[in-house]
């Protein structure tokens, strides 16, 4: 009896690092700011086709609207209520948005925002995307309801009622981030709200959730709330499928808390992937490529099964959270679609990639002045819808990274290569490095500040094949460049240093 309860809990557990994508998927990609219409258009004009898994939707439910800075991206991350209307849309279109992406073998992941409510100076009234009315002063949310009880404040030790100091665990869990309203997980009431809150997304098909700021709760807390949720919702999933979590922990190492925590839990955010990434691929601290022949859990990072890899994030794309200055973000496009391949081509994690929007930068002393810039909007800051151009690239400020054809084809080989080891790798003791997967695919990346000619074995069968990185193969040509792999496997490949793209990747599906 003992040896079965062990085995359910254990086993319930392990189903949350599932991310139940659909047969042959395996990125998922965060469309941040996006409008629900929008998603839904993507997934089936876009995603769907292009064999991307699922989005990370930004935060659905009610969030303040502050005016101060000006409908700042990271209002949403102060919540007022559980009710399902946000910037991004209403609960009709969040709803026909999870029952088209679903239709087209896309899933939906929700930003849930479950540690806080709104900050300790939101005031009152009824400045919120549902209209519900509120006090912060008060902790007073009555639409979700919570009250005053319903907060942390008296366990908090700090004399601020802030985390002052992250190498004591109770303060990280106990005491307000960055003065947020603290919601006391402990308490049986609030767990039954929240956990009603994500039952409530379960059951409309969302595959799973990614939770926010997870270093700020007790894994015992969250772990109650994660064992009430519904399995997933059976016209899309299989019956008895777990919602998949994902825990935002930043663990760079040396402080109290670390990501180990949380690792029974869910899958958890390797925040090390993209500050090493960006490390490697702009050769700071003497590194180099070549040293990434062990890249994953051979530098330090989390167990396979564990991690979400992403080379950036909505946080430190613009200096939020953590990474530092190493981070490559779109604003770097070159070593971006570099960084993004490599992540892609290799089989460590469950990879996520990064869909952003552009804003005026303004950098003083190393901080960007504005990095609270909300997505594009119009003047009553409603959120603009995603243009997409005749070039298939996005307009009105939207970066769709996603979208540019060197990262939107690595989705696609990281699909071909799936279940393929790590093989054939071959570097140049510098930045010139090549590895493939199995027999079903391979890159070559040239980061040195010379040409790439070498004869390498690639694994895979003799034939002509398309670079995915240059161009692509449509019908019987290749619009970019072309491979021939010998009969031994064997292919020439030459990459100047000065290509708008030093890299090139073939796979199975690329082969004329
Ligand atoms: C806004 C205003 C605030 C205001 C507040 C309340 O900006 O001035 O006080 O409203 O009115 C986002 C924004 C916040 C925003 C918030 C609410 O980023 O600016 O506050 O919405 O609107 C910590 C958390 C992590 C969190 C990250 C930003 O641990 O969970 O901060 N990320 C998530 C979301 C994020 C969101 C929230 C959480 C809140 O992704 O978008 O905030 O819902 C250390 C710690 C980290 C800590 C960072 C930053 O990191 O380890 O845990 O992240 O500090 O404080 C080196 C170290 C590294 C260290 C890093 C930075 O790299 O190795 O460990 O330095 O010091």
């Amino acid at each position: 009896m003992k040896f079965l309860i062990l085995v359910t809990l254990f086993g319930l557990s392990l189903a949350q690092h599932n991310p139940q994508l659909k047969s042959g998927r395996t990125a998922i990609v965060h469309l941040f700011e996006w409008r629900w219409a929008d998603i839904a258009a993507e997934c089936e004009r876009f995603l769907g086709p292009n064999g991307f898994g699922g989005v990370q939707i930004s935060p659905p439910n009610e969030h303040i609207i502050v005016s101060s800075p000006w409908r700042p991206w990271w209002q949403r991350y102060q919540p007022i209520s559980y009710n399902l209307c946000s910037r991004s849309g209403s609960e009709a279109e969040l709803r026909d948005m999870i029952t088209r992406c679903n239709n087209v073998g896309v899933n939906i992941y929700v930003d849930a925002v479950i540690n806080h409510m709104c900050g300790s100076g939101g005031g009152e009234g009824t400045h919120s995307s549902c209209g519900s009315w509120f006090s912060a002063s008060k902790k007073d949310f009555p639409s979700v309801p919570y009250s005053s009880l319903d907060f942390n404040d008296n366990k908090c030790k700090t004399g601020s009622g802030e985390i002052e100091n992250y190498n004591d665990p109770y303060q990280v869990r106990d005491c307000r981030l960055v003065g947020l309203l603290d919601l006391a997980l402990e308490k049986e009431y609030v767990r039954g709200k929240v956990a009603d809150f994500m039952n409530k997304l379960i059951d409309m098909g969302v595959a799973g959730f990614r939770v926010d700021a997870s270093k700020h709760m007790w894994p015992g807390d969250v772990d109650t709330i994660y064992r009430r949720l519904n399995n997933l919702n059976t016209k899309w999933f299989p019956s008895g499928a777990r919602p998949f979590i994902f825990q935002e922990v930043i663990d760079l190492g040396g402080e109290a808390i670390s990501a180990k925590e949380y690792y029974h839990l869910g899958r958890v955010t390797e925040f090390k992937y993209g500050a090493k990434l960006g490390t490697v691929f702009r050769k700071w601290n003497g590194e180099k490529l070549s040293y990434t022949k062990n890249w994953g859990e051979g530098w330090g990072f989390m167990p396979d099964g564990n991690a979400v890899v992403f080379v950036d994030n909505h946080d430190n794309q613009r200096g939020h959270g953590a990474g530092g200055a190493s981070i490559v973000t779109f604003w770097d496009a070159r070593l971006y679609k570099m960084a993004a391949a490599y992540m892609l081509a290799h089989p460590y994690g469950q990879a996520r990639v990064m869909s952003s929007y552009r804003w005026n930068r303004n950098i003083v002393n190393g901080k960007d002045e504005n990095d609270w810039i909300g997505p594009p909007s119009n003047g009553d800051g409603s959120t603009k819808p995603v243009p997409i151009n005749a070039d298939q690239t996005c307009g009105d400020g939207w970066v769709c990274e996603h979208r540019w054809r060197q990262i939107k084809n690595m989705v696609i080989f990281r699909n071909v290569v799936n279940g393929q080891p790590h093989a054939n790798w071959w570097d140049n003791q510098s930045n010139q490095v090549a590895f493939g997967r199995g027999n079903r695919g391979f890159i070559v990346f040239n980061n040195d500040d010379w040409a790439l000619d070498v004869t390498l074995s690639t694994g895979l069968p003799g034939g002509t094949y398309c670079d995915v990185i240059s161009g692509q193969k449509e019908g019987s040509r290749c619009t970019g460049k072309q491979i021939q792999v010998g009969s031994d496997g064997r292919a020439h490949f030459y990459i100047s240093n000065t290509e708008e793209d030093p890299f090139i990747a073939i796979h199975a599906d690329s082969k004329l």
